[in-house]
């Protein structure tokens, strides 16, 4: 297809609690969403970049300037856009992989609700429903940490993940198994520490956690895999696996037992499903990473979760563990599960009132 226009839409999201990280808090999130346009068709995306360049070197500001001066008008320009052709129409710029990721679900989003097809079904999905976990930051106090992560159980939550950076590591973890037994329970770090902490991490082989997710810099495949040779417990990259060609390295290297899958962090879902196959064909073990998505996102992930290889509970929580009004419908945990999106397309479409009240910038490409 031609398409006629592409439109950027940030929107101001307020979190319903402060989500603090090894890199920082964050206490809003500003997506951008997409919505492409084919005659009186339209396609929905979202960019999971944030704010400011911390948990890698894309960012919101950034991400905007490289949709609208190259990545955009190379799509407005092609004669057939399809989902299919969207990654070899960026492939000319650099990185920018979560713009990238946004613009093909855009222009995927579109494609399905033309052929009234729903991602799980084309993607290949084999459950209706997927186990969902929760992300919880780091806490003020031991006690607040213990309040919050039993909410979340008393929820129904399947696992929890907390964060963990230096001086918040073997202390939660220990008054999480002391408080709630031998409930399913991973930590993820965002790179805050280095080799040199080995032995600090290795107390946490002694806590039986699913994983320890990046504990180590982006690009430090091979001391992940040191690392990996001096601990029980697997090590799960994030951060580390931008593409299929990172993840068959890192799986090769033995720096990854599990891969933590994020569309936006590899380019798309396309490349997503590439590296669910070679996870699966490798017998390393795959979750859904989440990055705070709105109902768009977020629904698009259950759906890339419900894929066979996903042997895991994801990130992906309801909508109301970050968001008191979501930009769609509200995606729902229930009974330890979020349900997949089963209409057409990557997720309920956008309620117009809610996101005119909730959108403060717009940039129109084309059209
Ligand atoms: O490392 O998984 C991460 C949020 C923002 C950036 C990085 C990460 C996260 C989370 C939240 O852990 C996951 C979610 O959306 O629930
Ligand atoms: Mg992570």
């Amino acid at each position: 297809m031609k398409l006629d226009s592409i439109e950027l839409l940030q929107l101001r999201m307020p979190l319903v609690t402060p989500f603090t990280t090894s890199f920082g808090t964050q206490t809003v999130r500003e997506p951008i969403l997409i919505r492409v346009r084919c005659g009186n068709l339209v396609g929905w995306g979202e960019c999971v970049t944030m704010a400011e360049p911390l948990y890698s070197s894309e960012y919101d500001d950034a991400a905007i300037d490289v949709m609208r001066r190259f990545l955009a008008p190379a799509l407005l320009t092609a004669d057939n856009v399809t989902a299919r052709t969207v990654s070899a129409l960026l492939e000319p710029f650099k990185g920018h992989r979560m713009s990238k990721a946004a613009l093909e679900m855009a222009v995927l989003d579109l494609e399905l609700r033309t052929r009234n097809q729903s991602l799980a079904d084309y993607l290949g999905a084999t459950r209706t429903s997927v186990p969902s976990g929760v992300s919880v930051g780091v806490q003020d106090t031991i006690d607040d940490l213990v309040t919050v992560v039993g909410g979340y159980l008393e929820a129904g939550y399947a696992r929890i993940k907390i964060k963990i950076r230096p001086g918040w590591v073997e202390e939660p973890v220990a008054a999480l198994r002391r408080e709630f037994g031998s409930i399913p329970l991973q930590v993820d770090a965002n790179s805050a520490f280095s080799l040199a902490d080995a032995a600090l991490l290795r107390r946490l082989d002694d806590y039986d956690l699913l994983l320890i997710e990046q504990p180590l810099y982006d690009d430090d495949i091979r001391q992940h895999a040191a690392l990996q040779r001096m601990l029980r417990t697997p090590l799960c990259l994030d951060e580390s696996i931008v593409s299929a060609r990172a993840a068959a390295d890192a799986i090769a290297l033995g720096a990854t037992r599990i891969i933590n899958i994020k569309p936006g962090r590899v380019g798309g879902y396309l490349e997503a499903v590439r590296i669910h196959d070679l996870a699966r064909a490798t017998g390393v073990g795959v979750w859904c990473g989440g990055m705070l998505e709105t109902g768009i996102g977020r629904a698009a992930n259950a759906a890339l979760a419900a894929l066979p290889g996903f042997t895991l509970p994801g990130d992906i929580s309801g909508s109301d563990r970050f968001y008191r009004q979501d930009v769609t419908p509200p995606v729902r945990m229930h009974d330890g599960v979020v349900d997949v999106h089963q209409g057409p397309g990557l997720s309920d479409e956008p309620i117009p009132d809610v996101l005119k009240e909730l959108t403060f910038r717009t940039e129109m490409i084309g059209g």
